[in-house]
């Protein structure tokens, strides 16, 4: 070795710090060397894969480390307000180019390893995926950690680093196929194990009340919370903030070492499996509901260690002259979805029952510092767990839980008055944060004349007091109280509604697309927009144009940059809508065919290794890539097909080559394990692509492939590489989707219904630009309803298309079942509830527009340009801008 790796680590860090952005590619050799000499987890042998990858991560973490802690320092000093990410999932995908990318360093590390016998790509590849999330909600925490960097914003994630994060997909002849992925198995050179940032975590046990009416929960079951840091680099710029995932781990105090000496080992390790059971695997489920005693713990663990963690660097920071009621202006937490809610009990706790602060404070300051953001309307999505079960494993949290919709009671009463005892009954039963749950006595006392009834006993305690202890006397408050109160059904569970929770705790909440924000404040929430208009707030989501167009794109990214004459448009998208004028210039045209060819034949390289078929890259690729979901419709798209292949079927060679444009239709996403539906899909979009597929008579007319183990690093291959893609979920059910925005920005139209953020990247990219069909949100249940009275008429090509399935064309496997599921047949599914078949032959229709645009490869190519154009407003950048002005009030802070 030339240099010791401290000089050449230096140097290479100097040579960014003064703003030279392209350190020598000998310095990054000898830190490559270096490490690839003394990282202990390889043996010493040949400089080969994969150890030319951990050798390569490694050299790069340490100029991460050293952006990292520049940072830190200056964030420290500065003591500025911070904007803190709490998310159960990140969904970062490959750590390496990115980084590489976004140092600016991609020339140094490629001419670098090249010298040392290796292709960074290659090397690249063999980074496993920290797939520490299911999909969009889990993508976005990770696009909004890339644009909280690249902007210069004082913030932090906090996550869990799960053992084994989401599964990975096997397809077999019997579908979908779940395996464990354990990702960490190599080691991770992208984290930093802090062992000296632990907490303390309870569970169970009781809460005891002292002589001085002090609160404290005791006994139950102690773990301990150890960091994870992981440094996430911005673009062109030396912030690298901090992604801090927790793990848990028990003291030595819980080993039984008796127990061990006994020979029973079995109880010796007990608590530590018990500890380390937590981190072990990332919940699978997307929208879907999973009350799991494991997922609670989950969630108390990530907001206990968090919360803990912020208090403390609050306290640091604010040394002598700590004020708690600074603590808002220095603090914004930001709960994604209602998973981390227990962040709301655990501040209140803390503030209470270890800064001594009173109800009253306590409850201002956290108003003041959480916010929400809602991603779905889905009911079985809403998070609501049992009281009981919350009871049992944080019996404190549950008091303080009480005294908020205690809090909120009195904001429903004070909202509705008492005249109509009616409708305050029913608003304090939709609204109630409790579930099934008696009024508390204290409520009832005010409700009741107060001189008829007297409870003399403190707020906190009347409210864990239930109104069947009241007395009853004979006048009128009895009446009063059958008005106002229900018996709580035996047979139905009391439940914590999480989300209202959030919406009472929280000074802001938001949804993530126009759409889907109205029908928050109009329909989900409607009762709490009317209490609180100004906390609803609407975000758009966005996507990093660094990973989503620059790094995975690069061919077009050449293309771009050249006619905005700027490479400003990875910082500043706007500069894309300078494409537009360009968007019928022949030249521009034909570049910006052959950067998509060169991307097609990077996707049939990947298709025929992933699934073996080959494709030809001169058909279109039409693309639906995302988790499998009823809501999202994977069925239309392949009855679609199924519709088309019976078409085909029907005609003479040359007529079928005359009416339909050759297409590859490719599918991917996990399907939830237990979903039996989902799973369905993936087995009949397999077996359709197996008949298809080997069908002498349609050749290269028509493909289907179903990519197995859709992920982050596949869409980085798919998307650039495709056509057409598919956002065709029942209106009013996806709440943004993200994925249209990445399928824009690399010149892709989509076909699509108006729900989620394709309102907005219709009106973006304008209307003729975009294939929509469909019914829209507002008329959905008005069809529901149509089809349960058995008033709905389907198409005769609806009929058609279900009966060619059940002929057995493609297989007998559960295809009653899945047809069933689109009948109005009590028997099977829920009669359409996604309204398959009332949008179809829209669908099909729309289809064949799309086949007669695609044969214009002049018009194509100027809706492709006009797509990317239109993508600027999806920046992840701006969705983030907007969260730091409007929710968090965060300033920049540039390092000098
Ligand atoms: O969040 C994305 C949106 O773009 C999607 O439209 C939305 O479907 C997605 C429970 C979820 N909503 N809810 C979830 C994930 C995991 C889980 O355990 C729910 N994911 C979304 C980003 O806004």
């Amino acid at each position: 070795l030339q240099k010791s790796p401290d000089q050449s680590i230096q140097e290479t860090t100097d040579a960014l710090y003064n703003g030279i952005p392209v350190p020598d590619s000998e310095s990054v050799i000898s830190s490559i060397k270096y490490h690839a000499e003394f990282t202990p987890s390889f043996s010493p042998e040949k400089f080969e894969l994969p150890k030319a990858y951990y050798a390569t991560a490694e050299s790069i973490r340490d100029m991460l480390i050293t952006n990292w802690n520049a940072t830190y320092n200056f964030h420290e000093k500065m003591n500025v307000k911070q904007a803190y990410y709490l998310s159960m999932e990140f969904l970062q995908g490959r750590a390496l180019l990115n980084a590489i990318g976004n140092l600016e360093l991609s020339g140094a590390y490629a001419e670098a390893l090249r010298k040392l016998g290796h292709d960074l790509e290659d090397v690249a590849r063999q980074e496993p995926d920290a797939a520490l999330g299911n999909g969009g909600l889990g993508r976005l925490a990770s696009c909004f950690l890339d644009s909280l960097a690249t902007l210069n914003y004082p913030a932090w994630g906090y996550g869990l680093r799960y053992k084994y994060g989401l599964f990975k997909q096997l397809i077999t002849k019997d579908g979908q196929e779940e395996v464990a992925e354990n990702w960490l198995e190599m080691g991770n050179p992208w984290e930093v194990p802090r062992n000296d940032v632990t907490y303390p975590i309870k569970f169970y046990g009781e809460v005891v009340k002292g002589k001085d009416g002090h609160k404290t929960w005791v006994g139950g079951e102690d773990i301990i919370a150890v960091a994870y840091d992981v440094p996430i680099p911005g673009y062109k710029t030396k912030t690298t903030i901090n992604l801090r995932l927790w793990s848990t781990k028990v003291g030595p105090e819980n080993f039984d070492l008796h127990a061990f000496n006994d020979g029973n080992h079995a109880k010796a390790y007990e608590a530590l499996k018990k500890a380390e059971k937590i981190c072990y695997i990332l919940y699978p489920g997307d929208e879907s509901l999973e009350g799991k005693t494991l997922r609670l713990k989950q969630q108390y663990t990530l907001c206990s260690a968090s919360l803990q963690d912020i208090i403390a660097r609050f306290e640091r920071r604010s040394g002598e002259s700590l004020d708690w009621n600074e603590f808002p202006e220095k603090v914004a937490v930001q709960m994604n979805d209602t998973h981390p809610t227990l962040c709301i009990p655990e501040l209140l706790r803390i503030l209470m029952d270890f800064k001594g602060l009173e109800w009253k404070e306590a409850w201002e300051i956290t108003q003041r510092t959480v916010a929400y953001t809602n991603h779905t309307v889905l009911p079985e999505a809403l998070e609501k767990w049992s009281l009981n079960l919350l009871q049992e494993l944080l019996p404190r949290h549950v008091e303080i839980i009480k005294m908020i919709d205690n809090e909120l009671i009195h904001t429903i009463i004070a909202e509705y008055g008492t005249e109509d005892l009616e409708l305050l009954k029913e608003k304090l039963k939709q609204m109630r944060v409790l579930e099934n749950i008696e009024l508390p006595a204290s409520i009832l006392e005010l409700l009741v004349k107060p001189e008829e009834i007297t409870i003399v006993d403190s707020l906190e305690e009347n409210i864990s007091k239930e109104v069947t202890e009241l007395p009853k006397t004979e006048n009128n408050d009895v009446d009063i109280r059958a008005k106002v109160t229900f018996d709580p059904d035996p047979k139905l569970p009391q439940m914590v509604r999480m989300a209202n929770l959030c919406v009472v705790s929280g000074h802001a909440v938001n949804g993530v697309a126009e759409i889907h924000t109205e029908i928050v404040k109009n329909e989900v929430f409607n009762d709490f927009y009317k209490l609180w208009p100004k906390k609803f707030q609407n975000k758009t989501n966005g996507v990093t144009p660094r990973r989503w167009l620059s790094f995975c794109n690069p061919e077009l990214s050449k293309i771009i940059t050249k006619w905005t004459r700027t490479e400003d448009w990875v910082l500043n998208t706007e500069k894309l809508i300078e494409l537009k004028k360009f968007a019928d210039d022949e030249e521009l045209q034909s570049e910006w065919r052959k950067a998509k060819r060169i991307n097609k034949e990077r996707t049939v390289s990947f298709l025929k290794e992933k699934t073996g078929y080959l494709v030809t890259p001169d058909a279109m690729f039409d693309v639906q890539v995302k988790r499998i979901h009823e809501y999202k419709r994977q069925l239309l798209n392949i009855l679609g097909i199924v519709y088309r292949y019976k078409k085909m079927k029907e005609m003479k060679s040359d007529e079928r080559k005359e009416k339909y444009v050759p297409r590859v239709c490719i599918f991917g996403g996990k399907a939830f394990a237990t979903y039996v539906q989902a799973k369905r899909i993936v087995k009949f979009i397999t077996d359709v692509g197996a008949t298809v597929n080997h069908d002498p008579d349609i050749g290269d007319l028509l493909k289907v492939v179903f990519v197995p183990d859709y992920n982050v690093t596949v869409a980085e291959v798919l998307i650039p590489g495709s056509d057409l893609s598919q956002h065709i979920s029942t209106a009013g059910m996806e709440a943004s989707g993200t994925s249209n925005m990445k399928f824009a920005m690399n010149g892709c139209i989509q076909i699509g219904t108006l729900d989620g953020a394709n309102v907005e990247i219709r009106q973006e990219v304008g209307e003729e630009n975009f294939f929509l069909f469909g019914a829209e949100a507002h008329e959905i249940s008005g069809l529901r309803k149509e089809r349960s009275e058995g008033k709905f008429v389907p198409d005769p090509r609806f009929e058609e298309v279900k009966e060619y399935v059940r002929s057995g064309v493609f297989g007998r496997y559960s295809y009653d079942e899945l047809m069933g599921s689109l009948e109005g047949n009590e028997g099977y599914g829920r009669a359409d509830y996604f309204l398959v078949g009332k949008d179809f032959p829209a669908y099909i229709e729309c289809q064949e527009n799309v086949d007669n645009a695609y044969r214009d490869q002049n018009k194509w190519t100027k809706m492709s340009i006009l797509n990317t154009a239109g993508s600027y407003k999806f920046s992840s950048d701006r969705t983030i801008h907007q969260y730091a002005r409007d929710i968090w009030r965060i300033e920049p802070v540039v390092l000098p």
